[in-house]
């Protein structure tokens, strides 16, 4: 028998599950894998925002990296939430003991209904310490905006953003078309080798999109942990968020419910 795929997730806790940990282990338990999970912030939400947040303390997020980098076999490990400059660092510090351990890192800056995470000194950080580290890095247009401090008006632009991240940081970029208008969206895919490939999905009608990212991060995670290439990881993630997206559609959240990554009858 093939031995489990397992992935850790540094996450924030939604307590609605649209997001953050929630999601995350939903999407990688639905491809396959064992999600193993570091809190970094708890928060108070349902499907029409965060009421409430906290962070977890940047000793208390290290120590739980490191109970599980020493006793799991995790082929791929994501961020999500990180919620300060001390919280970044002490992640960085604690997988600096793991460097081949594939890393997706979604830059989440702050939540679609307006809450900020990740303050500017945290950006700097993340910037600094964790994304030299990164196999991948997914921002969505406004968080590549903010890492790279060049607008984004056109796809062209997204392309040139993308291959300027993908530079600075020598790591894969998976720039996301989602927040871009049109009826498709168009993800930009940069590799290290500069080879770039766009990912397109038609624009699906619905306004359960909460942790779309996080999904589309999980699921590259869970790709590489189940040895995937990186390539091959993206595709096949991009095609389970659209599956997500589908699936979330017929929810009956009165705000804004997630990509909800799961069968039911
Ligand atoms: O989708 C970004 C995100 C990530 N993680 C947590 C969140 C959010 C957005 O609300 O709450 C915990």
């Amino acid at each position: 028998m093939k031995p489990i795929p397992c992935v850790l997730t540094i996450a924030g806790s939604d307590s609605g599950a649209g997001a953050g940990i929630q999601a995350d282990a939903r999407a990688i338990g639905a491809l396959g894998g064992y999600a193993c999970t570091a809190i970094t912030a708890v928060t108070a939400q349902n499907s029409r925002g965060v009421r409430a947040w906290r962070p977890v303390t940047p000793d208390l997020i290290a120590a739980q990296i490191e109970a599980v980098l020493a006793d799991f076999p995790i082929g791929a490990v994501k961020t999500g939430l990180l919620p300060g400059a001390t919280a970044v660092r002490a992640v960085a510090k604690s997988l600096a003991r793991k460097p081949k351990i594939p890393l997706v890192v979604d830059p989440v800056i702050g939540s679609t209904s307006g809450t900020r995470f990740l303050p500017d000194s945290g950006l700097k950080a993340l910037r600094e310490e964790l994304l030299p580290r990164a196999t991948i890095l997914t921002p969505n247009w406004p968080e590549a905006e903010l890492l790279s401090g060049m607008s984004i008006r056109s796809l062209p632009d997204a392309e040139t953003v993308a291959r300027v991240l993908a530079m600075e940081f020598g790591c894969a970029v998976l720039l996301k078309g989602g927040h871009a208008p049109g009826g498709e969206c168009h993800d930009c895919l940069v590799l290290t080798t500069g080879r770039v490939r766009w990912l397109m999905s038609p624009r699906l009608a619905t306004r359960h999109t909460h942790g779309t990212g996080c999904v589309l991060s999980a699921a590259i995670a869970a790709g590489l942990a189940r040895g995937l290439k990186l390539e091959p990881a993206v595709v096949a993630a991009h095609a389970f968020l659209q599956q997500s997206l589908r699936a979330g559609q017929s929810l009956p959240w009165r705000g804004r419910g997630p990509a909800f990554a799961q069968v039911w009858s």
